[in-house]
């Protein structure tokens, strides 16, 4: 078979002196942390549609890099893509994979076709998986790349929108069971408003919903048995997205009771374009037992949209994975690198070194996190912050025995609090110290 990667042979852990290029300095899969081997915690997972799919073409230039593997035929592609993400897969040693039916088969010219086409590669993809062992993390629709969705989809002013949208979910979801996947992402791209002057946005929300409600309905009938996701993201490509971060989207889920079918898909680029950090929306996901999975990439402070660079803040993934710690891991979700090379990194080499970059960097954000975690002066000092709830007055609060009369008692009797620092510096040189020892 012809291999899409010559130039790199299987990847391997090689530790930090390392000067191979295609060897990991952090990301040892099988080394042990807190009880679970790295490859566990982090449950990499490829992208289809950046990696296999992406040319690199942006508003003001069309693709730099060849993904028509030498072909012609839609279909013949569309097996050179699995076969060269599957080659991928296994030389980087990544267990999972990640698609929307868009991306793993042609569009017809009909829906029957595009269909046949879609479950003529459902088959393709499940022998490879079944060859190398490799999983799906989840799958998709894409629901947002066709003019059919101008207008969006499941948020469309045009039911016959939202019908074409629902016939693709359920192939999507029935293809998602065929190969085991244990989630099922909603992103709602072109799911918002360009202007609220043509917009019913009650009506929109609503459908939404019941196109959801649909999904989990046929979901059960199907014997789906894993988790649903939102994603959440503010903008881009859609003025304004309904999903915008993790608060509004919960907020969405409880209304129309789907809280407990959906949990989070967290994506830090979508945090920042929100205006939050990555850490902000795991933990608002974390703490309404909302965890799910993430997209991890990042964006750029001074650009304004979705970059889906490949991770390489270390800082920023150590928090991540702190969050995912105290979330208690992954359970059905897992760390897609929903990124992409730069347009001028054209070469299939190129994409080996993005992907080695953002697993080292996860990993070391792993073993950093677990450090602080043991250190446990973090988790001492905000535990020891809040301690006047541990009795008294504020046990009295938090018990829910307090009322405002009871609380002016108090005061009358004590009168103004004495203050502590919040110790912020410290706290941000003791994470220093620990990263950079
Ligand atoms: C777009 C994005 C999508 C979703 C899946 O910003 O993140 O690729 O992850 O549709
Ligand atoms: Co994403």
């Amino acid at each position: 078979m012809k291999e899409y990667f010559p130039t790199v042979k299987k990847v391997a852990y090689e530790g930090k002196n390392s000067k191979n290029p295609f060897a990991f300095k952090y990301y040892d899969p099988d080394r042990v942390i807190d009880g679970k081997p790295m490859k566990d915690h982090l449950k990499f997972a490829m992208s289809w549609w950046h990696t296999l799919c992406a040319g690199g073409a942006d508003p003001f230039g069309t693709n730099t890099m060849d993904r028509s593997y030498g072909l012609s035929d839609p279909m013949d592609i569309a097996r050179a893509k699995a076969d060269a993400g599957f080659e991928l897969m296994t030389k980087l040693g990544i267990e999972y994979f990640c698609f929307h039916d868009a991306d793993i088969a042609p569009e017809g010219e009909s829906f029957a076709e595009t269909k046949k086409n879609f479950w003529e590669m459902v088959g393709y993809i499940k022998q490879k998986m079944n060859e190398t062992g490799i999983k799906l993390l989840w799958g998709t629709a894409n629901c947002f790349n066709a003019p059919r969705y101008m207008h969006g989809a499941g948020t469309s002013c045009n039911a016959h929108s939202f019908a074409y949208a629902a016939a693709q979910i359920k192939n999507a979801l029935e293809a998602t069971v065929e190969l085991g996947g244990k989630g099922y992402v909603f992103w709602g791209g072109r799911e918002g408003y360009e202007t609220l002057l043509n917009t019913n946005m009650s009506l929109e929300l609503d459908n939404m919903a019941r196109l959801m409600h649909m999904a989990v309905d046929y979901g059960k009938k199907i014997g789906f048995d894993g988790d649903f996701y939102i994603e959440p993201k503010p903008k881009e490509p859609t003025k304004h997205q309904y999903d915008y971060d993790s608060a509004t989207v919960l907020g969405f889920l409880r209304k129309y009771g789907l809280d407990k079918y959906f949990k989070l898909n967290i994506e830090a680029n979508h945090a920042t374009l929100a205006g939050h950090t990555f850490e902000h929306e795991l933990t608002v996901a974390r703490i309404n037992n909302a965890f799910g999975s993430i997209d991890a990439n990042s964006g750029d402070p001074n650009l304004g949209w979705d970059t889906d660079k490949f991770p390489t803040d270390v800082y920023s993934a150590t928090l991540c994975m702190l969050e995912v710690i105290r979330a208690g891991g992954f359970t059905n979700g897992g760390l897609n690198f929903d990124a992409k090379v730069r347009r001028g990194s054209f070469t299939f080499e190129d994409i080996v070194y993005a992907y080695i970059s953002g697993m080292d960097t996860f990993a070391l954000g792993l073993i950093k996190a677990y450090e602080i975690v043991c250190d446990g002066r973090l988790d001492e000092f905000v535990k020891n912050r809040y301690s006047s709830y541990e009795s008294g007055v504020g046990k009295e609060i938090t018990d829910g025995k307090a009322t405002l009369e009871s609380l002016e008692s108090y005061i009358l009797e004590n009168d103004r609090p004495i203050m502590e620092s919040g110790r912020q510096e410290y706290l941000e040189t003791l994470i220093n110290n620990i990263l950079f020892d």
